[in-house]
């Protein structure tokens, strides 16, 4: 064998050998351009074949290019194998364990103030009344004087009212929803069945049963041959709806200007009577006050205090726990994340 054809079979070898220690592509790359690239020995052979006697030149070329081929074929095929290998592996270290507890973000969740008046919104709209709301700054004339209390009344000062800089302007921030109840009297023809959700304010300290921000939702009807049965009637479906078809309810006498005759409603829950909201007859001069001739429409309105309502078919003892947005309260009603 001529010594070129050695020189040949022996870089063959080296680079055959050199791929039984390779791991990975990177060593592959090395390896192939030291033993197959420009300056490999192979490149060499094969610029310096114009210095070969050409009687052996034909030999030199044939050995030299089944080298190559041979060992393209090889570096090849340990590419293929390389890369399936590094492939493998990338799946198997970035595997995800979908069955992995994950990390969750607390969810926020509706305030069980706002899922009452949602729910007290359906079991008057499944009676057929409509839902209206009024402004929380309110004209003093619609959420006293329209509703039977004049300036000098003693019953102004029943309910602690902010009263709005200048005076002059006579705007309060409303005590109460009835004034909405005026509103929509002014506003609307008999037949009327309409509940008046919404906030109200009082200058009342915050303890544990009272707070200046509270919410209330007013009742009003306003229809021909409407009686204290209707009234006693809807506030009996009321109540059983919000605590219980067990629970029934008693109408005491009492006073509000805007309803003659009046009385507290009161509910039997957990073995106890519990005051739960005003009511009465909407007094005949309210109805004049809006333009509805009492010869033939009468009416009832009632309202009552969310938070309180909350509170006693709860058992909450603090009011403060609704109003402060407190997650440990929240979280009692399945809301508010963990
Ligand atoms: C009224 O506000 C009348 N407008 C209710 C009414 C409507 C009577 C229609 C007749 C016809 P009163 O002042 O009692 O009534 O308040 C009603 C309810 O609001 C109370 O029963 C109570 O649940 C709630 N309330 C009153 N003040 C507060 C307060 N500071 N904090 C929380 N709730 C309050």
């Amino acid at each position: 064998m001529s010594e070129v054809i050695s020189r040949i079979e022996s870089a063959r070898k080296e680079a055959e050998s050199a791929l039984t220690s390779i791991t990975d592509l990177d060593e592959l790359k090395e390896a192939k351009s030291k033993h197959l690239g420009d300056r490999s020995e192979l490149s060499r052979i094969s610029q310096s074949m114009g210095s070969i006697a050409a009687a052996e030149r034909a030999a030199v070329g044939k050995a030299l290019s089944a080298a190559r081929t041979e060992l393209a074929t090889r570096y090849e095929k340990a590419g293929r194998e390389l890369l399936a290998l590094r492939d493998s592996r990338v799946i198997e270290e970035e595997r995800v364990d979908v069955t992995l507890a994950a990390s969750r973000f607390p969810q926020g969740g509706v305030h069980p103030l706002t899922l009452l008046d949602r729910e007290i919104g359906e079991i008057f709209t499944r009676l057929g009344y409509s839902i209206v709301e009024g402004p929380e700054l309110e004209a003093a004339w619609l959420n006293f004087d329209a509703l039977n209390i004049p300036a000098d009344h003693p019953a102004r000062t029943m309910q602690d009212t902010f009263f709005i800089e200048p005076l002059e302007s006579n705007l309060v921030l409303r005590t109460h929803t009835s004034p909405t109840q005026i509103r929509t009297m002014l506003s609307q023809e008999p037949p009327i069945y309409v509940i008046c959700p919404g906030r109200t304010f009082r200058s009342d300290e915050l303890d544990a049963t009272h707070t200046p921000v509270f919410s209330q939702v007013e009742g009003l009807v306003v229809d021909e041959g409407i009686t204290m049965a209707d009234l006693k009637g809807t506030l009996d479906h009321f109540a059983k709806s919000i605590f219980g078809a067990e629970v029934i309810t008693r109408l005491r006498p009492s006073f509000f200007p805007f309803t003659e005759p009046s009385a507290e409603v009161d509910i039997f829950f957990n073995d106890r009577w519990i005051e739960w909201g005003g009511c009465g007859m909407v007094n005949p001069k309210v109805l004049t006050n809006c333009g509805i001739d009492t010869s033939r429409f009468s009416g009832f309105a009632f309202g009552m205090g969310l938070e309180r309502t909350l509170m006693v078919r709860h058992q909450i003892t603090d009011i403060r726990d609704i109003v402060e947005g407190d997650l440990r309260f929240t979280r009692r009603f399945g809301l508010g994340g963990r």
